[in-house]
């Protein structure tokens, strides 16, 4: 870089502001991209606080993607939920390396190739990111969410300091529409800090740097977020068939650097031979990086075969996520205590002493049910092996026999529900023991707790502390409970603590009319998460959004027969039974009469997938800009109307649709004789779900 930039500050303030923002992110791309700076530190600072005074002197000069912009926007109270222009996959594990050698295998069968190029990648333990650019310029940024929906991240993702706000000039900055995919880590050393800041101020430290990332993401103040030293490396583009684009992954990840975007630089394209060493290598060097990793991320790395190897219902089918072996610790089995859970089943738990596990510590972990805690072998007082499974979940692996001294003794389930002491009952053909009385308290608290959680009717505020102390107060009962409470009930609610002075503490005014409005909001919230709420045996969120597809409306749903139900691909006998017992006990029903009058939303959204098949069987290619959408969201109304998209023309093609500028595609399209569409044809189709 030249000093002049520095030197001369004689221009027009307009020329002289952007000349310093060119500088400005050329410096930024040669800090996290080239790794080779060229401005120290206060030089930079010195220009940053010049364009910030030309900013404050002449604020029409102001641009969103200007580096003094990224802490822009005002705290907000919540995050809008944002469609993903393609769906946000996430990958299939390999525990091992055989599992890894059994994905080669099924590539190579289905691709009828052994030479194909991989391209491996560390798997950096982050949060996802979907960051959307118009013409070169950040315009949103989205988490994952279910992979469909995910939250508007924008004002928090700006503070990122190695996200670019505009890309460098080229390829990538140069198109209309361009999302890429990425994960923003916390590196290990700002983890530990935040977490010793946290033990400081009595607050609870973070489990591991992925969840410190994804917390920090979601801050309402994007100033707190601005604190975090986020950073990013990024990986894919949203779209693969672009024309424009390389065609291999090693060659995007190129382009992407070129672009400005930080991409980790321990990738290599291999053999399949030469995969193993890799991975191998990657475990060897986790533990010197500056940010965690939980393995590596293996994807074939020509872009038109990861096309036609196409998704799993969950992932794609062209990457697999290699993931390092778990570690374990040993500890000492302290006791087994007993859950009741929501729909009152009884789960051991086990209890042992805290073990520091990748990177965080863990003191219980279920143990599912008698027949597992056999099969492993545990006795209370036992030295057990314990791990993350996933490097999230803790889990008991067994017992060291070798260090048994005779005083352990073994485990067995109550008779008795350890909360109200019905007598338990044991399933037919489950392992599970259960507590049949509906008004068991324990199941009362977990059922409520189920109600307020993020994917059910979503009521921030109320924690498990205070649920207790509605349940003792006796407020609260069951779910409806909720929508009758009063400001003055909740801010007098005692939570069961003394202050300091001896009197007691209560919810207090401020948490009081939070708690109020938000579960005001909940009464909105979708149909099928209102019903996955209601904590239905057997009826997950997977569930709950079949039932709601395919009936609409509460009303239905209890009016429906069991040929109805039974008729839905995807809910069997078990679930159908289950569904039935719930509406039957009248004060089940009595709890959904009240939530109806307290306007819950019991009506499904029309959702795609009621959505008539008219295109199912057909496969279109997109070509060429379109004038009133991108290809990504053409692609995405074909698909909802059940037509396959794909990247390349063949034979097999049904429809090529070609927009301005169509290249090579169009040309093989009359080769071939595929019919070609324009726009307007696309259109229609889109609109009326007909091709005729
Ligand atoms: C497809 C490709 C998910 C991922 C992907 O470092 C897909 O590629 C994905 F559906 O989650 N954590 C990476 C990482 C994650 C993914 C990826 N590549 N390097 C990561």
């Amino acid at each position: 870089m030249d000093l002049d930039v520095a030197l001369n500050s004689k221009q027009a303030p307009a020329a002289r502001a952007e000349e310093l923002r060119l500088a400005l992110e050329r410096a930024a791309y040669e800090y996290y991209v080239l790794d080779t700076p060229s401005l120290s530190d206060d030089v930079y600072d010195s220009l940053l606080s010049e364009l910030k005074d030309i900013e404050t002197a002449h604020p029409e000069l102001i641009t969103a993607s200007s580096p003094t912009q990224r802490v822009g926007s005002t705290p907000s109270d919540a995050f809008s939920s944002v469609e993903h222009a393609a769906r946000m996959y996430s990958l299939d594990n390999a525990m091992n390396l055989e599992e890894l050698d059994a994905w080669f295998d099924r590539i190579e069968l289905a691709t009828g190739s052994s030479q194909l190029n991989y391209n491996c990648e560390l798997k950096i333990d982050g949060s996802s990111i979907a960051l959307r650019y118009e013409y070169g310029e950040l315009v949103r940024a989205a988490t994952r969410g279910d992979g469909r929906m995910g939250e508007d991240i924008t004002a928090n993702v700006r503070t990122v300091r190695d996200i670019p706000l505009r890309l460098q000039p080229g390829l990538l900055a140069s198109l209309p529409q361009l999302e890429v995919r990425g994960e923003i880590y916390l590196p290990k050393a700002h983890f530990e800090q935040l977490n010793a800041q946290a033990d400081e101020a009595g607050e609870k430290p973070f489990a591991n740097p992925r969840n410190a990332a994804a917390g920090s993401l979601r801050q309402k103040d994007p100033a707190v977020t601005a604190t975090r030293e986020l950073a990013s490396f990024i990986y894919a583009p949203a779209d693969t068939t672009h024309e424009d684009l390389p065609p291999t992954q090693h060659g995007f990840l190129d382009a992407l650097r070129q672009a400005g975007f930080h991409v980790n630089p321990d990738v290599e394209v291999l053999s399949r031979a030469e995969v193993h060493d890799f991975c191998k290598a990657a475990m060897e060097k986790r533990h010197d990086l500056p940010y965690e990793i939980d393995g590596v991320v293996v994807k074939v790395d020509a872009f038109a075969v990861q096309e036609a190897l196409g998704y799993t219902a969950k992932a794609p089918r062209w990457a697999i996520a290699f993931k390092f072996p778990p570690e374990e610790k040993t500890t000492i089995l302290r006791e087994i205590r007993i859950q009741v859970g929501r729909t009152g089943t009884l789960t051991p738990v086990a209890e042992f002493d805290p073990a520091l596990v990748a990177g965080s510590t863990i003191a219980r972990a279920t143990l599912h049910n008698e027949d597992e805690i056999a099969r492993k072998g545990i006795l209370i007082g036992d030295t057990v092996i314990v791990r993350k499974a996933g490097d999230v979940i803790p889990e008991v692996v067994g017992a060291v026999e070798s260090l048994r001294d005779g005083s352990e003794v073994a485990f067995h389930m109550p008779t008795h529900c350890p909360s109200c002491g019905t007598a338990v009952h044991r399933d037919e053909d489950e392992a599970a023991l259960r507590c049949e009385n509906i008004n068991c308290e324990a199941q009362r608290a977990e059922r409520l707790r189920h109600w307020v959680s993020r994917g059910a009717a979503d009521i921030e505020g109320l924690g498990t502390e205070t649920i207790n102390a509605l349940i003792s107060v006796g407020l609260v009962c069951n779910v409806a409970d909720f929508y009758t409470l009063s400001f003055e009930q909740l801010r007098d609610l005692p939570l069961g603590r003394t202050k300091m002075d001896g009197t007691e503490v209560t919810f207090g005014e401020v948490m009081a009319a939070k708690v109020l409005a938000t579960i005001e909001d909940s009464k909105k919230r979708p149909f099928p998460r209102l019903l996955f709420g209601l904590g239905i045996r057997h009826v997950g969120a997977t569930v709950s959004e079949l039932l709601t597809d395919n009936f609409g409306t509460l009303e239905n749903l209890m009016a429906a027969s069991e040929e109805d139900l039974n008729a839905i691909d995807g809910v069997g006998p078990q679930i159908v039974r289950s569904l039935h017992t719930f509406f039957s006990v009248s004060e089940n029903r009595l709890v959904l009469q009240r939530l109806v009058e307290a306007n819950l939303n019991f009506v499904a959204e029309i959702s795609p997938s009621t959505v008539e098949q008219t295109l199912a069987g057909l496969t279109f290619v997109l070509t060429g800009s379109l004038a009133n959408l991108t290809r990504v969201e053409a692609a995405a109304e074909l698909k909802k109307l059940g037509a396959k998209v794909t990247g390349s023309v063949s034979k097999k093609t049904s429809y090529v649709v070609a927009g301005e500028d169509a290249g090579s595609k169009y040309d093989k399209a009359v080769s071939l004789g595929v019919p070609v569409l324009d726009e307007s044809e696309l259109q229609r189709i889109i609109e009326t779900g007909n091709l005729a």
